[in-house]
């Protein structure tokens, strides 16, 4: 039997993450895998969700500065990292997850322009070396994907940003892509079934077996 797997989605608003997460549950399934532990960020735990509806809410009437969103993200991912994810990698299970660490360079060192110094010590101070066994990284053009995001009603606080935050995002998320040799790149402005087969030959070329 293969060791347990970490695997993680990334992307834009509107990459099409959510759906990714289904096909890779499908193939870890045909491959035999039944047990998988999905989970999101922020969130995924009690502590997590309740920062997830606090960092999502578009209506709070105080200004959530960018220190305390970073703080407040690494705050859901130790809980989840601590509760969950090691725990169930533990227990044979494998794991695949909505977002990570690397939403946080992204969003907080490209969109909100925090020091990623500050951001890699918070980092260290958190979950220290732990880290996925594969990430996909879903690229996508913050208009394509903030009009698929629109699509499905209200926007969060996230999605009510200007457009130039996402493309800051998405450029760190590119320098990431860059350097980071575990993080693998898919065009996600394709069709539904053309980015799945891509996320599929990502698992495949991924020696996770
Ligand atoms: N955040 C998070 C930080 O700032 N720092 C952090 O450290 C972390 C962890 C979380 C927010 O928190 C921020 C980033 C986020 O703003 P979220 O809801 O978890 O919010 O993330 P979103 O990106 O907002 O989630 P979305 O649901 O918008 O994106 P998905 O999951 O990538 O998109 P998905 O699969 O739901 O698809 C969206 C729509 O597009 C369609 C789908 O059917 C759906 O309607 N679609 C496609 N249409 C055409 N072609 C394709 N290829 C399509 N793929 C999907």
């Amino acid at each position: 039997m293969s060791t347990p797997k970490f695997i993680v989605i990334e992307g834009l608003e509107g990459a099409g993450k959510s759906t990714a997460l289904k096909a890779i549950e499908s193939y870890l399934s045909e491959k035999g895998i039944s047990s998988v532990v999905t989970c999101r960020e922020p969130g995924g735990t009690l502590m997590g969700e309740a920062i997830r509806s606090i960092v999502k809410d578009n209506t709070i009437d105080e200004k959530i500065d960018s220190r305390t969103e970073l703080l407040l993200m690494y705050a859901s991912r130790i809980q989840l990292v601590e509760n969950i994810i090691k725990p169930a990698l533990a227990d044979g299970k494998w794991v695949v997850c909505d977002r990570f660490y690397y939403s946080t360079f992204a969003y907080q060192g490209g969109g909100r322009d925090i020091d990623v110094d500050i951001i890699q010590n918070i980092h260290d101070a958190s979950i220290g070396e732990f880290k996925p066994d594969l990430t996909v990284y879903m690229d996508i053009d913050p208009k394509l994907g903030l009009a698929r995001a629109a699509g499905r009603g209200e926007l969060d606080r996230f999605e009510l940003e200007k457009v130039e935050f996402f493309e800051r995002t998405r450029d760190m998320y590119l320098k990431l892509v860059d350097t980071s040799s575990e993080m693998k790149p898919v065009d996600a402005s394709q069709s539904i079934e053309n980015v799945r087969e891509q996320v599929l030959q990502v698992l495949e070329e991924g020696a996770l077996f």
